[in-house]
């Protein structure tokens, strides 16, 4: 079972490479993954689970956060119109998205953060991801709002990129022009 001793933290390499593509059909290996790094979301999510395990409470999950160098990424969240995004995905990625761009009003954070980082994380507003779902068949989401922000975050994640390497430096509160809060 994972849990929060198998993430990696700010400071490990993992977190700063580039992810290699997996091979399709996906492997048994690769499958069972993606069925772990799903789980751990539902649990960090169960107030049980959470507890007993002292899980913090996450939206998504790169495998470059567990130091597992592959494109291979899990989401477990509702919008706020209760639609649910469950999946565990292979090689995704932003087909196209929006020229407008869009944050998250309260900021981001990431399991792989231990300290609260504050400021506008500007992201696309729109984003259409392609990827391979753990039955093997192809998807394609088009996303916006918190939706389109967590994809960005957990791709990001498999192109060695952090969320506050996004934020402006000398005024990380300052909206972009063309940036709308979500
Ligand atoms: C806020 C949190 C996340 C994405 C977008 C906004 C995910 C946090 C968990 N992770 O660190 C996953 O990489
Ligand atoms: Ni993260």
């Amino acid at each position: 079972m994972i849990t929060m001793d198998d993430i990696v933290r700010e400071g490990h390499p993992s977190l700063r490479r580039k992810a290699d593509d997996v091979e399709l059909p996906l492997s048994e290996e690769n499958k069972q993954l993606l069925e772990e790094m799903l789980t751990f979301l539902k649990n960090s999510q169960d107030e049980e689970m959470a507890e007993k395990y002292q899980l913090r409470a996450g939206v998504g999950l790169a495998a470059t956060q567990l130091n597992i160098n592959k494109r291979l990424i899990a989401v477990h969240f509702e919008d706020a119109k209760e639609n649910k995004y469950s999946y565990g995905l292979a090689n995704p990625k932003i087909v196209s998205h929006s020229v407008e761009q869009a944050y998250i009003e309260n900021g981001e954070g990431c399991l792989s953060v231990d300290r609260e980082v504050s400021g506008i994380v500007p992201r696309h507003a729109r984003v259409t991801v392609k990827a391979t779902d753990m039955d093997g068949n192809p998807v394609k989401l088009r996303l916006r709002g918190f939706p389109a922000m967590v994809f960005q975050h957990e791709i990001d994640h498999l192109n060695g990129i952090m969320f506050y390497d996004y934020i402006d430096k000398d005024n990380p509160l300052l909206p972009p022009e063309n940036a709308k809060a979500v």
